[in-house]
Formats: C-alpha cells, structure tokens, sequence
C-alpha cells in the first residue's frame, strides 16, 4: 500500500499555504505489498536518515521485520511528508546480502570468523602498533550517519583513551565547510535559522543547493509556499537547470567554481546600492570596511567575465538579495565541494549580516548538512574537532573535556587541530599510520581519485579494518570485516540540519551476529582496558541511554546544549531543537535572536583562518580584532580554480545526486523501486556540447580526465555548455564488464578547500568522447 507514486512524482501534491501560516499535513505512507496499517503489529519511532533533513517517521514492524514507513503528522520538520527514497530504502536492512558475522583476511580472502577472533586481531595490532610507534600510528574514519552516542564515545576513544589526533568523519566530504563558515562568521558551529522561516520568507536563496533532489520535503515545503498567496520570490544558484532552477524567479549559472567571484559581485552591489541594515552592522559585527573596500572593484561586469553570467542578471539578483524583508539563504555542495568553499559561503553569511536578516521569522542561514547526523559528527567531536564545539586552541577547553573524562589534559592531543580525513590518507600512503578503522562510510567509492585511494587501502602494511553492514567496496580491502547493525536495529538519537534532535527506536533486532556501532566502540575499550585516572575502566557509559548522559554533561554550557533533554521525553515527539536547557526546557528555534554570538574569545570554537591560505589565527590575533565577541565579516579574494578546462581537457566536470539514490547506494541499490528509477550511470550534457560530439541521447560515452576514464549513458540536459555532470552514486564495478569503471571518483582531483580541508568534487577539467 502507498499513499502516492514517489517514483514519478518525487513531490507529491500541493498543499498551499501564506506567509505565517502553519504548513498543512501531509501524511505519506508506504506499506509492503498488500498490507494495510491494520496488518502492522507496531509502529516505531525514528526520523530519516537518507539526507540531513530529519523528517519524522514511524517504522511499521510485524513479525519482527519492517515493513514499511509512515510520517509523523505531529513532527515538526516534515508535517507528515516523507521522502521518496525513505519510502522504499527501509528494505535493504532486510537485504539477504546483510554482514552477519566479522570477516578476517586469511591466505589472501575475507573468511567467516567469530568476534573474538575478530576483536582480538584488532586489539593485539592497536597494542603492537601503541607499543612500537604510539598513539598517532592509529587512525579513525568515521561517518555521518551514526548516532550521537557512537560518535561520543569514539571520539572519547580516539583522543582519550587512546590519545590520537587522527580522527575525522567523512562530514570532511560533507559539510565541513558549513562548520568552517560558520566559525569563521559566528565564531562557532550551530545552524542560525530554522525550517519554519520558509514559512515566512519573502525571498529564499539557494546557493549550490538542489534541494529538491537532496532535502525533498523541504523542497515540497518551499514548493507549497510558492502555490499559495504571497509567494516568496526564489533565487538559484546552480550551472544545471534543476528543479529549483525551473521553478525559480531568478536562475544565475555560473561556471563551476567561480562562486566567489559572484558573491563579490553581489555584495558590491548591496553596499553600492547601500542596502544595508547599519543599525545591526554597527551593534553586532566587526569587519565592515575590511569587506567594503575588499569588494570595491568586483561589479557585475567585472564577475560576469569569470562567471559567464550577464552582468544585468548579477545586479538583479542582488536586487532581490537588497530589496527582502526576510531572507533565507541556504548553501551546499555547489559551493562547499570548491576550491574556495568556505570563502565563498562566508559571503553568503555575509550578506545575511549586512542585511541584519538573522534571528527573525523568516530571516536567516542555513549552511546545510547533508548527512542524516553529520551534526553530531561535529558536535561530539567525532569529525576533527573536539566534543561541545570546544576549542582545541584554548587550554581552558581541552582541561574541561579532561575533567569530564578524568584524564589527564596531557593525553588529549591538542597540539595542532585533529587531523583532516584527506591528511589521514595521506599518512596511511606515507606509511606513518598503521591501522584505519572505518565506520558507515565507504571510501573506495566516494573519496576523490579512486585509483589512489585503491593503492591506499590495499597497502599490506596498513592494518584496515571496515565496519558496515554491507560487504562495500571498502571492504573487499579490509583485514577485517566488523557486521554493524543499522537504523532501526538500534537505538540513539541524531540531529538534523536545522538542530532538531530525534530519537531512533530500535524495531528488529539486527541480522545475525551484527551489533550495533556503540557496542562494537565499548567492546574495544573493554579489550583494550582503558582506564580514568582513577583506575576506573574508560569510557564509563555502557548502553545507549547512558552514552547519551555523557554526552549531555560534555555539552551543558556549550552552545549544543542537550541537558534539557532525556529519551522520555524525545520518545515518539516531534522533535526538538537544541539548545534544550532547564531553561529553554521546549528547545530553541533561532539563534542570535538577541544578537549576541558565540564568539567571545573565551568561548569561540575557533580563533578563525585565512580565508586564502587556510593558516589558523593566532588567539591574540582573534582577541585583538573580535574582543567582544561580536560576528565577524570577512572578505576574500577570488582565485581561478587550480584545474581549469584546457584545450586537451575543454569541460568543467562536476558530480552531485539524484533524487532516486543515497551515496554508494548501499541501501537505494537494494530498494528495488529506487534501483529500477537509476539502474546505471549517465552524463548530462548540454544540446550544444551533445550536437558538436555528435552524441545523442542514450548514446555510450567516455569522461577523461589525468586521473582515469569512466563510461556513461548521455543524458541531454538542461547544463551550461562546457560543463558535463556525473552522479557520483555507482561503485566501481560495472555488472556487464567488471574490468570497466563508471564511478566518477575516478576522474576526481586530490585538492582541498585550504580552510575546511574539504575535497573538491565540483572542480575539474575533462574531455568528451563517444564510445564507437
Ligand atoms: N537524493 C539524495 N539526497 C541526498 C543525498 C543523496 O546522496 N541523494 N545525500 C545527502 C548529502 S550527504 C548531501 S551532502 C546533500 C548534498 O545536497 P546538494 O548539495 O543539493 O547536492 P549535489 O548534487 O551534490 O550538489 C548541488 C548542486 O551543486 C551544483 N554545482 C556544481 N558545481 C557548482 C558550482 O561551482 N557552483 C554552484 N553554484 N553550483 C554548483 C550542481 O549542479 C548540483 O545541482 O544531499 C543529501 N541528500
Ligand atoms: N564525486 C563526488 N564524490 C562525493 C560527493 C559528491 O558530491 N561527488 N559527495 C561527498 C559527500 S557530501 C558525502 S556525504 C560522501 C558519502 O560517502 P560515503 O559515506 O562513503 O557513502 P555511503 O554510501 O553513505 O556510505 C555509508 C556506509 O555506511 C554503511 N552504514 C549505514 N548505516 C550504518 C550503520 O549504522 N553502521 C555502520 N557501521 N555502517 C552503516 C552503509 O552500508 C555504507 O556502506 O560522498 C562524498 N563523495
Ligand atoms: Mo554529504
């Protein structure tokens, strides 16, 4: 049984709504075939996790499997709708091709082995590897899309008990560089604006974001103000013509990376056209003239050379920009995925300060994640930060975190920031670090340039160990297999993108020996007998429940504050957004209501980097410019992009999603209904591009670029001219033709933004050919 056609209709039907009024309820449902509700022995609480926008769900369990989903009507993010791929991604935890037991290496092949096998391997390499070479021999990729509670504890592993600096999550791919912008404006992490300021927006711009393929109830919710009275006027910023493009007033295609030359341009024209709210300016942020006269020179005429978009268009959108009354902005990969990504999302930050839109109803940013709980990552201190935003720079910090975990502070390392994943794998080729344990990320698909990830993973000298619940391609690298149980076999909570905090139930029990991440991290730290410096075994949670009590204590006083929160009281409602404090017992909508920011000196989660080179500032240098703690508004300079199309390579590549699949399609792959919508990779091109390669829909082709070929179906799209687009979802091997590649991390460069680290899917040169 199902309530709509997703497949078809990824957006369902309208249901209208004006400024200010409540977004009516839309129930979906997706039941297995021939089910009714009436059949289903139970209904579980959770929320999604197949993008980062936490609509609430039930799972319908019976006989001890699920068997479909429902929306929760009541949940504040999603009002009932659910997500097409959440319709049907729910079946691969039932997929006959689940993990059920650890795997070892043995004479060359991944065999069956029991967890004490299993865990002994690992536990007599880390003793080996802590013994010979120390602690920063010992690596930790992790994800985001565990709970909250696993990343606590492994980052309580990683950097205390074992005292390495070489933990990071694959939120380095993801949204690093919304944590990045957010430091670098507000002085710390925590998303600004609220979902419900769609609700009363006038103007709603997105910047490198499709949302309506990535965060698509949002989408229906901004679909659905556009259906009713006083619509809000929409701004995209995409060189595809997505669904948001066609539904927008305004579509501006910039050529890939040069976003900041078109920031630049924008905020040329709101201080030229003194769009400016000075009041606010005045009161909450430093660094007005260093902005001003940094984008002096940069008129519309002068981006349109770099962006190749008419300079009347420049200024008409920052016509709309200038003229809002409430602005909600939101980013994502378009521009974090880029060489200059954290720059050019400041300059989103940016234009909300100038135009004093944070705080308000309908006012704001959202600096979008993109995982289901890539903002635990950050929070807990599992994606190279350290847990409750603290500041690996203020002594004060990390002793307070060493109290928290009575350690001494001098095991916590916190000489440098902790390690960035793409650094991580460059000590892994380097051979300085031994062992890598992956978690719920599948990094022979989706890190850039595959064939040096491949040569990476397989080197006989590091000690990988892979944690999933699927045999991926990372783990056909693996000397060890750990089977992980998933969503709905498990029990946490996680946090979407606008800080609404869910409870996950567990409703069946995992396939086999599989088990959940948490008691995987704490039966290692049992092995290993760490200790506290009473001799007291570390960590000293046990289960979920008590993980969570720990965590909440590690975040009273910091800006994610969840010490008003308890699983009772998350159990089954609507979700809750952080801070939740006996104050603020019903949570938190808005931010910097009062505009006051989290960026004292003493309080900041980061004294702040070049925008241009990425060197961290100097806690002096912080203080002396931001001694109040106010925002902060920062100019940067534009750079062409390092790999820029050349004669031999005349494309810009850029890689991105599709609605019909998550990632790897790990799960999605396994959804039949999801799978038969996007069986195989293709490349979009553009009519022209398409009728000078004398290619035509359908039509096999060949994507090179100096790191490797991939073959693709063309698809003749709505794409400026010179620019080709790969989802990047299909793994390496190719069913027909297993010698043949089609993942589009093959052709990826090995670059990163200098401020966030994150790597640059959207930047790279390529040539075009057909397949004969
Ligand atoms: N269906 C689906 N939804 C998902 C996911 C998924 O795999 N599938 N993954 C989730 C995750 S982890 C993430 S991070 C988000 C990502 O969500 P999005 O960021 O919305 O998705 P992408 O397709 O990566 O990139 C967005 C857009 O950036 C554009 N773009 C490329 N280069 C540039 C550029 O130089 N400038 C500008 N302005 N735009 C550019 C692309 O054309 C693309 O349409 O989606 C989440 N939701
Ligand atoms: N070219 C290109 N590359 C990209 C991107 C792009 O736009 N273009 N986007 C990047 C982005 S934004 C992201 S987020 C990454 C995503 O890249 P990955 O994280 O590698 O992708 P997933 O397929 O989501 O991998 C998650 C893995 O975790 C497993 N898993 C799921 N749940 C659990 C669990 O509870 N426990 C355990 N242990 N395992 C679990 C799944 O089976 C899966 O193998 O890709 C990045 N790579
Ligand atoms: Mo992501």
């Amino acid at each position: 049984m199902e309530t709509r056609d997703a497949i078809t209709d990824p957006w369902g039907a309208r249901t209208p709504y004006g400024p200010g009024e409540s977004w009516p309820v839309r129930v979906d449902s997706h039941l297995a075939d021939g089910l009714t509700p009436e059949d289903v022995d139970r209904w579980v609480p959770t929320a999604a996790v197949l993008h980062s926008n936490g609509d609430g769900l039930d799972l319908a369990v019976k006989d001890g499997r699920i068997v479909g989903v429902r929306g929760r009507a009541d949940d504040r993010v999603n009002h009932g709708r659910v997500d097409t791929k959440d319709l049907y991604g729910w079946q691969a935890n039932a997929s006959p091709d689940r993990l059920t037991t650890p795997l070892v290496r043995r004479d060359g092949e991944l065999a069956e082995a029991t967890w004490d096998e299993a865990m002994s391997l690992i536990v007599s390499r880390s003793r080996e590897l802590l013994g010979e070479q120390g602690p920063g021999s010992i690596g930790f990729y992790t994800s985001g899309q565990l709970f909250c509670e696993e990343y606590y504890t492994l980052a309580a592993i990683a950097h205390g008990a074992i005292g390495t600096n070489h933990l990071d999550g694959n939120t380095r791919l993801c949204t690093a560089t919304a944590a990045a912008a957010l430091k670098a404006s507000f002085g710390c992490d925590g998303q600004p604006a609220s979902y419900t300021d769609v609700d009363h927006a006038d103007v709603i711009a997105l910047f490198g974001h499709n949302v309506a393929e990535t965060q698509s109830v949002l989408w229906t919710r901004m679909l659905d103000r556009l259906a009713g009275p006083n619509p809000p006027a929409l701004l995209c910023v995409d060189p595809r013509e997505t669904p948001v493009a066609r539904a927008a007033t305004l579509h501006l295609a910039p050529m890939p990376g040069t976003n900041l030359a078109l920031m630049n341009a924008l905020l040329h024209e709101i201080i030229a056209g003194d769009r400016i709210d000075h009041d606010y300016v005045e009161r909450c942020t430093v660094g007005y003239d260093e902005l001003a006269a940094a984008v002096a020179g940069c008129t519309p005429e002068w981006a349109e050379k770099i962006c190749r978009v008419p300079a009347s268009r420049i200024r008409a959108a920052a016509a709309l920009l200038g003229r809002a009354e409430r602005l909600l902005c939101t980013v994502l990969q378009g521009f974090y995925q880029s060489h200059q990504a954290t720059a050019a999302a400041v300059q989103v930050n940016n234009i909300t300060l100038l135009r004093g839109m944070l705080g308000k109803p309908g006012c704001g940013v959202l600096q979008m994640n993109g995982q289901p709980t890539a903002e635990n990552t950050r929070e807990c201190g599992a994606d190279g930060d350290l847990p409750g935003f603290r500041n690996w720079a203020n002594d004060a910090h990390v002793a307070e975190l060493a109290r928290l975990w009575n350690l001494d502070p001098l095991r916590i390392p916190h000489y440098s920031s902790p390690t960035h994943a793409m650094q991580i794998f460059r000590y892994a080729e380097n051979g300085s670090l031994r062992m890598l344990w992956v978690s719920a990320t599948n990094p022979a698909v989706s890190l850039p340039d595959l064939g040096r990830i491949r040569k990476i993973l397989s080197q006989d000298r590091l000690f990988l160990v892979v944690q999933d619940a699927f045999r991926t391609e990372t783990a056909e690298l693996a000397d060890v297999v750990l089977p992980a149980a998933m969503w709905g076999e498990k029990t946490g909570v996680f946090t979407n993108a606008d800080r609404t905090v869910h409870l996950s139930g567990k409703a069946v029990d995992p396939p086999g020996q599989s088990k959940p991440d948490l008691d995987i991290f704490l039966d290692y730290a049992r092995r290993m007998d760490f200790r506290d410096r009473d001799g007291n075994p570390f960590p000293s949670w046990h289960d979920a429940e008590s993980a969570f009590e720990a965590w909440q204590r590690a975040s009273a006083g910091r800006p994610c504050d969840y010490t008003g929160f308890t699983y009772d009281k998350l159990r089954g409602g609507g979700g809750i957004q952080w801070p939740c404090t006996s104050e603020h017992p019903d949570g938190t909508e808005r931010l910097y209501t009062d505009g006051k920011f989290f960026a004292h000196p003493d309080y900041c989660e980061a004294y702040g980097r070049d925008l241009i080179t990425g060197a961290p500032a100097e806690p002096g240098e912080y203080r002396a410019g931001n001694p109040d703690g106010k925002a902060m508004l920062k100019p940067a300079e534009y750079l062409p992009p390092h790999e820029a199309p050349s004669a031999e390579y005349p494309f810009a590549l850029i890689t991105g999603r599709t609605v019909y699949h998550f990632h790897t399609r790990t799960k999605t792959g396994r959804a039949p209904e999801l799978n038969d919508a996007a069986p195989e990779v293709w490349v979009e091109v553009s009519e022209a591009d398409a009728r000078s390669h004398e290619l035509s829909d359908g039509d096999l082709a060949e994507i090179t670029t100096p790191r490797g070929t991939v073959r693709a179906r063309v698809r003749v799209a709505g794409i400026r001219e010179g620019v080709l687009f790969l989802p990047f979802h299909y793994g390496y091997w190719d069913s027909d033709d297993p010698g043949r590649h089609r993942a589009a991390n093959e052709l990826t460069i090995t670059e990163w933004d200098p401020v966030s680290k994150q790597p640059l899917f959207k930047t790279a040169a390529a040539a075009l050919g057909r397949v004969r």
